[in-house]
């Protein structure tokens, strides 16, 4: 195939409730599309980038302009030789900028696999036609709004709840919900890389939780603070923002720094790099779990299909098009008795609602 045109498209799309993170609030859900235009057909993909490089090191203007600048002009260089299996092997010389490249391989790939009349599910080798969902409950300003918003989730349906905690919202909050909802809530903490080597105390106190697992409780770059954190404390110490390919993946599991996976494709760089890591983590008898950036319906769907892969054995952060938005930009993804399903149709499966992308739009740019 032929990458012969590319639509940046960014939007700001309103979240229902603000989701605080020890990293930082958002409001507004800031966002760049990659709208690839094939030779066979067109793609979309959801950037997963912030606004601003507090999550990682992307933010969203530089995913578009180092697409728009690189990583674009260069797969147009291929011609018709273009595939998706290709993408990453091309921009690999660049450093970094995973969530941009991904947001083009995926792009890419779902014309691709529109043109071949084949559903990112069958292409990635999902098991399931529908996956448990879980739901990440931001850190609140009191107690009563946090249980407010833990029992409205329930109610609802999801099965798995996660806290995101930090240094002063951590052992209270985490306590009253385990009480409240009792022993067998599925339940676990992100604290988004808020701690340090000197709150292994502190954090071996959540292990009276039976917590499932605790994500990320440390700076991304400390692989071997997270192997002597899983060693102090009973609570599974699962990584986040610190896995950021498969290679690194390998080397936490060996090293016993991670002993489940967190797998967002926006961060290690695509889809395929996903399926590496599931594969690696299966191999080792590591679970993973499919995390989310607040995705729209665009960036949901693939995530979905990945969530189906078999070594996927807990819920993920794959909430409903509800949790997250009054109005998602696609047709909005349900929870039926706490699953939603896996898109079926060609590629993602999903197509932007045009009158509400321009809604939601701010600026686009043509790469040609
Ligand atoms: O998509 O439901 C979602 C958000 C899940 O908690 C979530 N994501 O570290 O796992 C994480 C955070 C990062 C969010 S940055 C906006
Ligand atoms: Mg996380």
């Amino acid at each position: 195939m032929k990458l012969e045109a590319v639509e940046l498209i960014r939007l700001n799309v309103p979240l229902k409730s603000a989701f605080r993170t020890s990293e930082g609030s958002v409001t507004v859900h800031e966002v760049v599309w990659v709208h690839a235009i094939t030779d066979v057909g067109e793609g979309w993909a959801e950037c997963a980038a912030n606004a601003l490089p507090d999550y990682s090191s992307e933010y969203h203007t530089g995913a578009g302009a180092v697409l728009q600048e690189f990583f674009i002009p260069e797969l147009m260089k291929l011609g018709n030789k273009l595939t998706a299996e290709k993408v990453a092997p091309t921009l690999h010389w660049a450093k970094g900028h995973r969530m941009a490249k991904a947001a083009l391989e995926t792009a890419i790939l779902d014309a691709q696999l529109r043109a071949a009349n084949t559903s990112f599910a069958t292409y990635l080798g999902a098991v399931k036609t529908k996956v448990p969902a879980g739901v990440s409950v931001g850190i609140m300003d009191s107690l009563p709004e946090l249980m407010g918003f833990v029992e409205g989730y329930l109610a609802v349906g999801y099965l798995r709840i996660k806290l995101k905690i930090e240094p002063g919202w951590d052992y209270e909050p985490v306590k009253l919900v385990r009480e409240t909802f009792g022993p067998d809530l599925l339940l676990q903490v992100d604290a988004n890389t808020a701690y340090t080597r000197n709150d292994f105390d502190l954090l071996k106190r959540l292990d009276e939780f039976n917590l499932l697992l605790i994500e990320q409780p440390i700076e991304e770059e400390d692989i071997l603070g997270h192997k002597k954190l899983a060693d102090y404390i009973n609570t599974p110490v699962c990584l986040d923002e610190s896995i950021v390919s498969a290679g690194v993946a390998r080397d936490a599991i060996e090293l016993g720094a991670t002993e489940i996976i967190n797998i967002k494709p926006a961060r290690v760089g695509g889809y395929l790099e996903a399926v590496k890591i599931h594969d690696i983590a299966q191999a080792s008898g590591i679970p993973v779990w499919c995390g989310g950036m607040l995705e729209t319906g665009i960036g949901r769907a693939a995530n979905l299909a990945l969530a189906a892969l078999p070594n996927f054995t807990l819920p993920g952060d794959t909430s409903a098009s509800a949790r997250y938005f009054e109005t998602d930009t696609t047709a909005p993804f349900v929870l039926v008795n706490g699953h939603i399903d896996v898109p079926t149709g060609p590629g993602i499966g999903v197509d932007p609602i045009s009158e509400v992308v321009q809604r939601y739009t701010v600026s686009t740019a043509w790469v040609k």
